[in-house]
């Protein structure tokens, strides 16, 4: 399992190896959408997830002009930083540094993992969605500082995503991957038990968060839930 990868084996820098550690355990890793946040927008869906406790928040958003999301990702940057959690920004490596954000996420069409580096240095955290073990085997090759592991669940919150891969990848990832990942993907705060139970201890949520009634109660619910499913499994 990913706790006991030594930091020092790849002579990667230890802050950001290290910080992926202390972030990727016990954590929702929350996204946003203003696509499925009922007319909600970003900050606000983001204050809310903070004010709940969750450390880590991905800036994934699609339709916006580059001016508007940069100034988004500019106020999530200043929201993390007060709330101490983690900042990645999906798919733009030109905004993620923009915004100084603590990572950035590549899908599996994105650019690949070394050229992404030689972009954002040493200190940016690199993430990237993976759907099968012969991609994450390879994303780790490549240097990936974390890994996304899905869709665990069908989603239609992602478009031209694959079908479901279910709870075997989940437990291919929790015995195999040697650095931190990310469970995601069609996960409720009722099927996080099934997650978990196959080793997940870092949970992405879009639509469970983003659609709630109240997004701070119900991501405050969901990491009593895992807090208590970590315990008992
Ligand atoms: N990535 P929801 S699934 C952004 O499998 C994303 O890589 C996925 O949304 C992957 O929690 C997904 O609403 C969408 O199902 C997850």
């Amino acid at each position: 399992r990913y706790s006991l990868y030594d930091v020092s084996k790849k002579g990667l820098t230890t802050t950001r190896k290290e910080k992926v550690l202390s972030y990727f355990t016990n954590n929702i890793y929350g996204l946003t959408a203003s696509k499925y946040s009922r007319g909600r927008d970003n900050i606000t869906v983001v204050k809310a997830m903070l004010k709940a406790g969750v450390k880590i928040i991905q800036y994934r958003e699609k339709k916006y002009t580059r001016k508007i999301m940069l100034k988004e990702a500019r106020e999530i940057r200043k929201l993390t930083r007060e709330y101490n959690a983690l900042f990645i920004v999906n798919d733009y490596i030109d905004l993620a540094i923009m915004s100084e954000a603590d990572g950035i996420h590549l899908g599996q069409d994105d650019w690949p993992v070394q050229d992404t580096r030689s972009i954002v240095g040493e200190n940016m955290i690199i993430g990237v969605s993976t759907h099968a073990p012969a991609q994450a085997e390879e994303a780790i090759r490549n240097g990936a500082d974390y890994l996304g592991i899905g869709p665990v669940f069908s989603t239609n919150t992602k478009e031209d995503v694959c079908d479901a891969v279910g709870t075997e990848y989940v437990k291919y990832a929790a015995e195999n991957a040697e650095i931190p990942w990310v469970a995601i993907g069609g996960i409720k705060e009722h099927n996080m038990y099934h997650v978990c139970k196959n080793g997940a201890r870092c949970i992405a949520m879009v639509t469970e968060l983003t659609m709630a009634d109240d997004i701070e109660k119900k991501a405050q619910s969901v990491l009593r839930t895992l807090e208590e499913l970590a315990k008992n499994s």
